[in-house]
Parts: C-alpha cells; structure tokens; sequence
C-alpha cells in the first residue's frame, strides 16, 4: 500500500521519504494542563478562574504528579516523533513552602529529571490565575501597587525557571506569558491599566535569557472579563515588535480572536517581523473553547502555512486544549497526533509548484490542483509512519488506553 502511495506521489514531484523524515523532526509541545484540567498540584488548588473553563466530569483526573507523569508516559508512547512537555507554574513540585512569587527553578526539578527519562524539552508559563492574589481579575495591571509588585516577582521568577530548563535540557525554552486581566463591563479608563501592563513587562523583560523563548500571549475576551482585555493583539504585537531587541515575540492562540480571523493567516504576517512564532495550537467552538484540536481546514492550513512558509524551525508548535469530557489521555493522542497528520499532509504537497502557478497567475491551474492533492493517500504514508516509529496505528491505541482506564484511572477517586 505504501509503495503504491509513495508512487503516486512521486508522479507530483513529492518525495514521501523526505516527508516522514521531516515530521519525525518536528518537535510538538504538548500542555500538561489537559492531564488535570488545569488544577495544578498547590495546595489548595481547585477554582479555574481567569476566564477559562473545563467542563465535563470524566473520571480518572490525575490528583498529583505522580499520576499526571504516569498518564503523560503512555500518552507520549502513541504519539510518534519529537515530543516536548509544556507546564505551568502551578505544577511545581517541591517540599518547600513557597508562594507564586517565590518559585525557584529547583521546585521544579522532578521535571527536568523526567524530561530527561523521556528525552522531552520542557517549555514554561507563569499562572497569572486561579490565585487569591488575582484581584478583580487584574493582576500586574492592578491600581494596587502590592497586587502588582506580587505579580511582577512571578513574572520574573519564571522566567529563570524557563532559563533553567533550557540550560539543562540543552534546548530552548518557551517562557510564555498568558495575562488575563480584563473587565467585565466597559472600563472608564482603558489606558491606565494598559501602561500598568506595560511598566511591568518593562521590569519583568530586563534582559535576554540565552536559550529562553520570551512570548506574550493577547487574547479577544475570557469568561467574566468579556468587555475588555487589558493585554490585546495590538497591545502585544506593538510591545513585542518594539522589544524584538530583548528577544521578545508574540504567540499566537487559535481560539483568542474574532470569529472569522484565523491564525493561519497571520503567522506570515509575523514571519516577516519575528525569527520564532509560537503557538497555541487549539480549537475554539463558539467561544475560546479549548476543544481537542480535530483534523479541520483551519488545523491543515496552519499546518500548510508553516510547511509552505519554509519556518518548519521558526514557528514552535504547542498545543492548548482541556477536554474534562473524555478520556485525557486520548485527548492528548488524538489532538497531538491530528497536528502530526496536518504537518505530514503539508509536507506532501508540491508548495514550490504551486507558488509558481500563483506567480503566473494561473490560478485555475492552482484551484485544480490543490482539490486533486486533497484526494492523495495521505493515510497510508502515515500508517508507515507510525510503523516505522513502533507505534500502533489506526485506532488500535485505544484498546491500551482503555485498559488503563480500567486498570488504573477508575480507581482514582
Ligand atoms: C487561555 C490561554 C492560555 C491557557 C493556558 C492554561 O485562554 O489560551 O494559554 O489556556 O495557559
Ligand atoms: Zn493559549
């Protein structure tokens, strides 16, 4: 069967050996907090606040980092090719009693063990949320100067947590920082509380961090903070692009814009201002949903943006979704993989062929041909794929995820 697609490829140009290799290489970060709806292991955790939600009860949630590293080890045991892990600052691991503005790179340290077991790059987020130092959904752009000064001794310890693991790991670091501060009603004052945001990523940013990834994070709207975000797309992109001295750059979310506006359309746009563009790679449904990311058009066409923009090494991939409706850890495989069937679909099509067409304005031809590319087999060359990894193809993976649910997520309670 492989043989057949690979020659059908070949008939276009495409070599399906090039494409495997390629994808085998594509590192994906993966986000811990689908794992635990975004619980984290402080103590006292429970609320989500910060305008985002988990909904759904589906039993077998890990409780501690013991389970959440369990049920990440079998999840990344069907998910093929480069892996990296992406946590938050509430999933620290330490005996140490120490607060959100006193985390210190060896509370940490049980990661960097395990990513190095697993042979992961780690990237970071300060939790700017579910905190009782959030105060009326504002933090670093708070009125009060103690709210703030809290705030802004997180964003810099973070940052030497992101500096850490990049040190030990001996790969880069995403350091992203997701502020949600925002109104529930329209502000009288808009202004204020952005030049707050700004005075303090003017402290927090006060100098490059070799091997760390500084990204700011904008976002439309949250849940309670719906009539005004103080750190917007334009907020974000104007102080990223001013800041590109300190290694600053924006990271783009998929569910954090306007309905009909698509980050597959904006990642050339950055291309031209920024040498790396993260992402949050997700799915919004109606809302900033955070659904499990599906094979869907916007999904491919991030995919065929980055392949065709050749940034298969400047755009870094991370994932963003919670699903507490379904099994978690098939959440992880199913969002992580479809990202990997959208690259490899990219990676099968004739992009400089069709650039071409588009340079001579045959866009007939270019229509005809990307509906034709669409009908390839695209499938068999990533059963070989995952064949050739030893990971079980097809939806095989499931019977191993469903005896560990029974075996061992059932019996959490
Ligand atoms: C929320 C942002 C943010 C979070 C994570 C938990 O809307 O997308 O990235 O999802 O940091
Ligand atoms: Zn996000």
């Amino acid at each position: 069967m492989y043989e057949e697609a690979r020659k059908r490829y070949a008939s276009y140009g495409i070599d399906t050996e090039k494409a495997i290799e390629t994808l085998r290489n594509i590192p994906i970060s993966i986000n811990c907090w689908q794992g635990d709806d975004v619980i984290g292991f402080e103590k006292g955790a429970g609320a989500l606040t910060g305008g985002i939600q988990t909904t759904g009860s589906y039993p077998g949630r890990a409780r501690n980092a013991e389970e959440l590293m369990a049920d990440f080890s079998l999840a990344i045991s069907i998910i093929p090719g480069r892996k990296r892990l992406n946590l938050h600052a509430s999933y620290l691991i330490t005996e140490r009693e120490t607060g959100r503005d006193t985390i210190e790179p060896e509370d940490f340290a049980p990661w960097v063990d395990y990513a190095k077991r697993h042979g992961l790059g780690l990237d970071f987020n300060p939790t700017f949320f579910s905190h009782p130092m959030v105060k009326e959904n504002l933090t670093v752009s708070s009125p009060e100067k103690e709210v703030r000064e809290f705030w802004i001794r997180h964003g810099i310890q973070s940052r030497k947590v992101a500096k850490y693991f990049a040190d030990e790991l001996g790969t880069h670091s995403v350091c992203n920082f997701w502020i949600p501060d925002g109104f529930k009603d329209t502000p009288a004052d808009r202004l204020s509380p952005r030049l707050r945001l700004r005075d303090a990523l003017d402290r927090i940013y006060d100098g490059r961090l070799e091997g760390v990834v500084d990204s700011l994070e904008s976002k439309v709207f949250g849940i309670g903070v719906e009539s005004f975000t103080v750190g917007s797309s334009e907020f974000y992109l104007g102080y990223a692009a001013s800041h590109k001295d300190k290694g600053l750059c924006l990271l783009l979310d998929a569910g954090h814009y306007h309905p009909t506006e698509y980050i597959s359309e904006k990642l050339s746009a950055l291309l031209c201002t920024f040498d790396k563009v993260p992402l949050h790679v997700s799915r919004p449904v109606r809302w900033d949903s955070d659904h499990v990311i599906r094979l869907d058009d916007e999904l491919r066409e991030i995919a065929k943006e980055i392949v065709a923009c050749n940034a298969i090494d400047r755009v870094l991939i991370g994932l963003d979704f919670f699903d507490a409706s379904i099994n978690r850890i098939a959440a992880w495989v199913i969002g992580t993989r479809n990202m990997q069937k959208a690259l490899l679909i990219a990676l099968l099509s004739p992009y400089r062929q069709m650039a071409d067409m588009q340079d001579s304005y045959d866009y007939t031809g270019l229509l005809a041909l990307s509906e034709e590319l669409k009908a390839l087999p695209w499938s068999e060359v990533w059963d070989e794929y995952l064949a050739r990894e030893g990971v079980k193809g097809g939806i095989d993976w499931l019977d191993d995820v469903r005896a560990y649910e029974s075996e061992v997520l059932m019996k959490r309670c």
